[in-house]
C-alpha cells in the first residue's frame, strides 16, 4: 500500500518523547543560531543531527545536544506546537506526548516553568483544534472551549486529543523524581495524565525511582515504564511488580518475563524503527512484535522519537505491514485497539471509537 493510505488512516500515538520528535529543520535552525552566538560549533553538530544510524549510546549523546539547543522556554513552546502539528498532519487523532520537566537555574527555568512552556505550545497550535483538558476538569464548557483553538473557517476542522506524560529521567535523584510526580498531580486539570520512566537504560537504579513511581501510582496517576530496553532481569521483575498500566519496548525479555507480562496482560508500546536502530533488537525479522501480535497480547505501534529516527506513525504502520505481512484491515484494527490502552477517560474513548467507526467505512 502507498504511504498515503497509512497517512489517511486515523491513528493513536502513545509513545513519543517531545525532544525526540523535533523536526531536523528546526534543530538545524536552532544550531545555526547557537553557532552564530559562539555557544556551539555548527559544523560539528550538523552531521550529528543529520546522521541516521545511531547506537543507543549515541542516541543519548544526541539528546544531550538536543537539550542544549531546545532548553529555553520559548523554544520549548515552539517545538511542542510543531510536534503536535506534525502528528496531526498525518491524522494522529489522539496523542500522548511525554517530556522530562527540566530545571536550569541559569536561565530561570524550573520544572514548573518548563511544563508551562509546553502548555503554551499546546495552546499555540493553529493548524488543528486541540482538546487537551480532561472532561471532568473543574472548568465550565465555555471556558474549556475557549482554551481550544476554534478559528473555524467554515469547513470541518481537524481535531486532535493531546494528553501529557511527565518523564522521570534515569539520571535524576529520588527528590527530583518526586518533584516531577507532584507537578503532575498539580497539573492534572491541564491534561497531565501520567508518569513515564525513561532515559539511558544503563544509568540509574530502580530503587532511586521506585518511591516516586509508587507514590504516583497511589495517587492515581497512570504509569508507563521503559522496560527491558537492555537485559536487566531484576529490574524487569521489579517493574512488573509495580503493575504499570503500560510498558515501553520490552526488547530484552527472557522466557519467564514473557510469561509474566502475558499473564498480567500489560499493553506494550512497540517502537520498531527505534529498537532496530539502537540495536535493542537485532533485526526486524526477530522482533517480538510478531509473537505478541500472534498471541493477541495488547500492543500499540509508536514512533518513540520521530525526529531522531526520521520516522512517523504512518511509516511505522507501513513497516509493520510489510515486515509482518499485515493488511490494511489488520493495521486499522491495531490502531483502533489502542483506544483501550490510552490514559484518558471513557468519554474520550467513546469519541475516538466514533472517529474510527466512521473512518472504517472508507477502509
Ligand atoms: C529511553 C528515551 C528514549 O523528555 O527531553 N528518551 N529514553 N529510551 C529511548 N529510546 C531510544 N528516547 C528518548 O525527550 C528526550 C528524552 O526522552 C528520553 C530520554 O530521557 C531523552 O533525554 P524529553 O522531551
Amino acid at each position: 500500500m502507498e504511504m498515503e493510505g497509512w497517512v489517511s488512516m486515523p491513528k493513536v500515538e502513545l509513545h513519543a518523547h517531545l525532544n525526540g520528535s523535533v523536526r531536523d529543520s528546526t534543530l538545524l535552525e536552532l544550531a545555526r543560531v547557537l553557532g552564530e552566538k559562539g555557544v556551539i560549533v555548527f559544523s560539528d553538530v550538523e552531521h550529528v543531527i543529520l546522521k541516521n544510524e545511531r547506537s543507543l549510546t549515541e542516541v543519548f549523546r544526541l539528546f544531550d545536544l538536543i537539550h542544549i539547543l531546545t532548553t529555553d522556554h520559548k523554544i520549548i513552546t515552539r517545538i511542542t506546537k510543531e510536534v503536535i502539528e506534525d502528528f496531526a498532519s498525518e491524522n494522529v487523532v489522539y496523542l500522548e506526548l511525554r517530556t522530562t520537566p527540566k530545571k536550569n537555574d541559569s536561565i530561570g527555568m524550573s520544572k514548573r516553568s518548563y511544563l508551562e512552556a509546553v502548555l503554551e505550545g499546546i495552546k499555540a497550535v493553529n493548524t488543528v483544534d486541540v482538546a487537551f483538558r480532561p472532561h471532568n476538569a473543574d472548568v465550565s464548557n465555555v471556558k474549556r472551549s475557549s482554551l481550544i483553538n476554534d478559528t473555524c473557517n467554515g469547513s470541518t476542522r481537524k481535531k486532535i486529543y493531546v494528553r501529557l506524560l511527565l518523564s522521570i529521567d534515569r539520571r535524576e535523584t529520588t527528590e527530583a523524581a518526586m518533584e516531577t510526580v507532584k507537578l503532575a498531580l498539580e497539573m492534572r486539570d491541564l491534561g497531565v495524565v501520567g508518569i513515564d520512566l525513561s532515559g539511558n537504560p544503563i544509568v540509574g537504579e530502580w530503587m532511586t525511582f521506585f518511591p516516586a513511581l509508587k507514590f504516583a501510582r497511589e495517587q492515581g496517576l497512570y504509569i508507563t515504564l521503559h522496560c527491558g530496553e537492555v537485559p536487566n532481569p531484576k529490574e524487569i521483575q521489579a517493574m512488573l511488580d509495580l503493575l504499570p498500566q503500560r510498558i515501553g519496548h520490552a526488547c530484552c525479555f527472557e522466557e519467564e518475563e514473557w510469561k509474566r507480562l502475558k499473564s498480567l496482560n500489560i499493553p506494550v508500546e512497540i517502537c520498531l524503527t527505534s529498537n532496530i536502530r539502537t540495536n535493542s533488537v537485532r533485526s526486524i525479522e526477530v522482533h517480538h512484535f510478531a509473537d505478541l501480535y500472534n498471541s493477541k497480547h495488547p500492543l500499540v505501534i509508536c514512533t518513540d522519537d520521530s525526529g531522531v529516527f526520521s520516522t512517523s506513525v504512518s511509516k511505522e504502520y507501513n513497516l509493520a505491514a510489510s515486515a509482518f505481512g499485515l493488511g490494511r484491515r489488520e493495521i486499522f484494527q491495531l490502531a483502533r485497539n489502542a483506544i483501550e490502552y490510552i490514559f484518558a477517560d471513557d468519554e474520550v474513548k467513546r469519541e475516538l471509537k466514533e472517529i474510527f467507526n466512521s473512518a472504517e467505512l472508507d477502509q
